[in-house]
């Protein structure tokens, strides 16, 4: 009969060497459990009869899923041997959720999946689907070995990821995939009414799977409640949420019955329930949802109970915080001795065959495995590094030129804030400046969606986004929910379905309810994909203090640590009109052309200022560029601007700093004093040549930082110098340690002009 021996016998060699795993005490019961199974005496159901009756799950599609579970398993079973080899490093496996293999059949082959980290018979399935179909085993079984061969990480991470497969890759962030997902089934359908393509088509469903402990996870609610408030508002949000549930998180039980209460208990959210252990009713009730929600275009919640056969990863012994009976409860669950069942019971495979086709596919899949084990690994820092952030200043450059030739599709930004126009046609303030760029780049990228916190029909807490709506429509400019991780995700959405968004986030402080969505999302997304997705975007943050006593902490916030250290974030801070306009263009054209993920941050209190030495001087107003100059007016990414040719001292700094320090600057100068002002412009990537040329020219250096002096920009610029080997008179000054408190005592703690002579004057003495 088959080639298994009894329970507890060795294994039989295979290619992989003669130190091919042998059965552990789960397999053992797992085989014993196929063999007892029988078929009655009538059963004989060929290829295209049901595998049960009154199931739409043929014969034939239930072995070619049955297979795919097979291998997924074996693929896990690899794994834990590989590590113990030292020629794999990820043991998170798929064993127990096979069942997910149905969700994949049920679905087209091009709908865009979001994974979570056990589907693994899903990807299996894809890849078969595929055309031309992939052998998703190599996949699965290089990204484990972390090998640089490996098709969507390249070897940078093991996830689940191919763009043939529309198999987006994911971060193992608990639930941080669920707002793109969000975002993208919003932006399939919002890329339709603005008659875009995306690279799927506009009938496409999105599905994102998850874990059930993942549930619990603000992202993961906030999500939820993004796709019910759009299905609310009868806005297209094709999205299958699909709930791998086995009743863990590593070793924290899910109460039961609690993931039912929390995904049917929505009337906009369709609950559907599937056994993952049966996969002819996982298959029947995946159908049913990827229908509802397909035709609908309405978000559905599917709740695929699931088990967890072994630890949560390879190093995890479950047995410490399991009894054994519950151990063995879920054995009895185990998807493989589900489908196995149907196919015996069906009579279409005897026991032994079942038993046979296990011991192929661990053959077939150590095989694979042990031919692997040398494959190369990335082996150097600029390997590691290389998709993080492409960048191609030239193309970029000749794109802001070319652009402002093109014909203009939309009323321009003479639509864009027409009373503000007609009131002040001469110089713009730096919030008039972005709100006339945004409204000329509307006007050329069809693509580009503007979108957040009271931007649409209020135009903008400050104004920036006024008239915005009103020229180009509601599916452009549009208000979104107050939730910023619901904002980044619709971007992340937007940006990987081809669209260039524009989020706003209302103030800097607010940006850490949903820093991962840039730091672990869209940051990474080049990275894990080696650049071939992308979620190119622009997020204007309005941001840094100086309200003059109005806020506190929160609308004053000048933290910039948590972007600062994020691999490949472009930073923009203009402090002018004139630099904020052409900075936009940059941003967006590097977000179009390389992807890039920009945050444009804006200084509140610089928006509307116009004066600079003296009131009504207009010193800080400055003329809209029109478009024939914006070639020549283009500011590349980390190039800073110089203010001064003076020789005794360098001031650099940026913000809200560039406008005091010039004040002080004119200051010295009535005293002698030469000083020239670098605004860096760029807080990433640095203006590494203009900082070091600035400092040569006088060799004495004084950064102006007003963001806190521990973890602030200073610390970088100063860095950067030292690192150059810049051995002239340097030295800082930076707000406080402190949040920002109300009223005028604020001033205490921020980075104020007397303090920036002060310590001009000191270093020169
Ligand atoms: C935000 C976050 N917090 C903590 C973790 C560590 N962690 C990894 S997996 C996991 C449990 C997840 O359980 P569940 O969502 O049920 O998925 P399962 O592993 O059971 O399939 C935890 C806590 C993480 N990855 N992300």
């Amino acid at each position: 009969m088959d080639s298994v021996g009894e329970a507890g016998s060795a294994t039989p060699a295979t290619q992989a060497g003669d130190d091919a795993p042998g059965q552990d005490l789960a397999e053992q019961r797992l085989v014993r459990a196929i063999r007892e199974l029988t078929s009655p005496p009538e059963a004989r159901a060929g290829p295209g009869d049901p595998i049960r009756p009154g199931s739409s799950l043929t014969v034939a599609r239930c072995l070619d899923l049955f297979s795919a579970q097979l291998s997924s398993r074996h693929v896990d079973l690899a794994a834990r041997w590989l590590r113990s080899r030292g020629a794999g490093y990820y043991t998170i496996g798929s064993s127990g959720h096979e069942g997910n293999a149905a969700v994949a059949a049920a679905l087209r082959r091009t709908d865009p999946a979001l994974l979570h980290y056990r589907s693994g018979a899903f990807y299996l399935v894809r890849a078969a689907q595929a055309r031309p179909a992939r052998d998703g085993v190599s996949d699965v079984l290089l990204g484990l070995m972390a090998a640089a061969a490996e098709p969507i990480a390249g070897g940078r991470h093991k996830v689940f990821g191919h763009p043939e497969l529309h198999v987006i890759p994911q971060t193992s962030t608990i639930a941080s995939h669920l707002p793109r997902a969000v975002g993208l089934a919003f932006s399939i359908g919002r890329a339709a009414r603005l008659g875009l393509t995306t690279p799927w088509p506009e009938d496409s469903l999105v599905i994102c799977s998850f874990g059930d402990a993942s549930v619990n996870h603000s992202t993961a609610a906030g999500a939820l409640n993004a796709a019910a408030h759009c299905a609310y508002q009868r806005l297209p949000m094709p999205l299958l949420l699909v709930c791998e549930d086995n009743g863990l998180g590593i070793s924290v039980r899910t109460p039961p019955g609690w993931i039912e209460a929390a995904g049917s208990g929505r009337p906009l959210l369709r609950y559907f329930h599937a056994d993952g252990a049966d996969l002819a009713n996982a298959y029947d009730v995946a159908v049913a949802a990827a229908q509802w929600a397909r035709e609908k275009r309405a978000p559905a919640f599917l709740h695929l109970r699931t088990v967890r056969l072994g630890g949560h990863a390879g190093t995890d012994v479950e047995s410490a915080y399991r009894s054994p009976a519950e151990i063995a409860a879920d054995a009895e669950r185990d998807p493989l001795l589900g489908s196995a069942r149907l196919l015996v019971e069906a009579g279409a495979l005897t026991a032994g065959q079942v038993l046979e086709r296990y011991e192929a596919s661990r053959t077939r899949i150590l095989a694979v495995a042990g031919a692997m084990a040398g494959a190369p690994r990335l082996s150097s820092a600029e390997q590691v590094m290389a998709p993080i952030a492409p960048r191609r200043p030239a193309i970029l450059a000749a794109d802001i030129a070319a652009r402002a030739r093109q014909p203009v599709s939309g009323p321009g930004r003479h639509a864009a804030d027409p009373p503000a126009m007609e009131q002040n046609p001469g110089p713009l303030t730096l919030a008039q400046a972005i709100n006339h760029t945004l409204a000329d780049e509307l006007s050329r990228r069809p693509d580009m969606i503007v979108f957040g916190e009271d931007v649409g029909r209020k135009g903008g807490v400050y104004g920036v986004t006024r008239g915005l709506q009103r020229a180009f429509g509601a599916s452009r400019v549009f208000d979104s929910p107050l939730d910023e991780q619901t904002i980044l995700g619709l971007a992340l959405g937007a940006g990987l379905a081809g669209m260039l968004p524009v989020p706003e986030i209302q103030y800097l402080a607010y940006l850490h309810n949903a820093a991962d969505q840039i730091r672990g999302e869209a940051a990474t997304l080049s990275f894990f994909s080696r650049a071939q997705y992308r979620n190119p975007m622009v997020v204007r943050i309005a941001g840094l203090a100086y309200q003059q006593g109005f806020g506190g902490h929160f609308h004053n916030d000048n933290g910039l640590a948590a972007l600062r250290d994020i691999p490949g974030l472009v930073v923009a801070c203009p402090a002018r009109p004139d630099d904020a306009a052409p900075m936009l263009r940059s941003c967006l054209a590097a977000a179009e052309l390389d992807g890039s993920v920009c945050v444009f941050l804006e200084p509140i209190a610089l928006y509307h200022e116009r004066d600079l030495y003296s009131e009504g001087d207009g010193g800080w107003l400055a003329d809209y560029e029109p478009p024939e100059r914006w070639g020549a007016a283009h500011v590349p990414l980390g190039r800073g601007r110089l203010y001064g040719t003076g020789s005794d001292l360098t001031i650099m700094t940026f913000g809200n700093g560039v406008r005091m320090c010039l004040r002080i600057a004119r200051k010295l100068a009535a005293d002698g004093i030469g000083t020239r002002v670098l605004d860096l412009r760029w807080l990433a990537p640095l203006p590494y040549e203009d900082l070091l040329r600035a400092a040569a020219a006088t060799g004495t250096v004084l950064v102006a930082d007003e963001t806190r002096r521990t973890g602030g920009v200073s610390e970088t610029v100063i860095t950067t110098l030292v690192d150059a080997g810049f051995t002239g008179r340097i030295a800082r000054v930076a707000s406080h340690d402190s949040f920002i408190p109300l009223g005028d005592a604020a001033g205490t703690v921020l980075l104020s002009e007397a303090a920036i002579e002060d310590a001009a004057r000191d270093l020169l003495r």
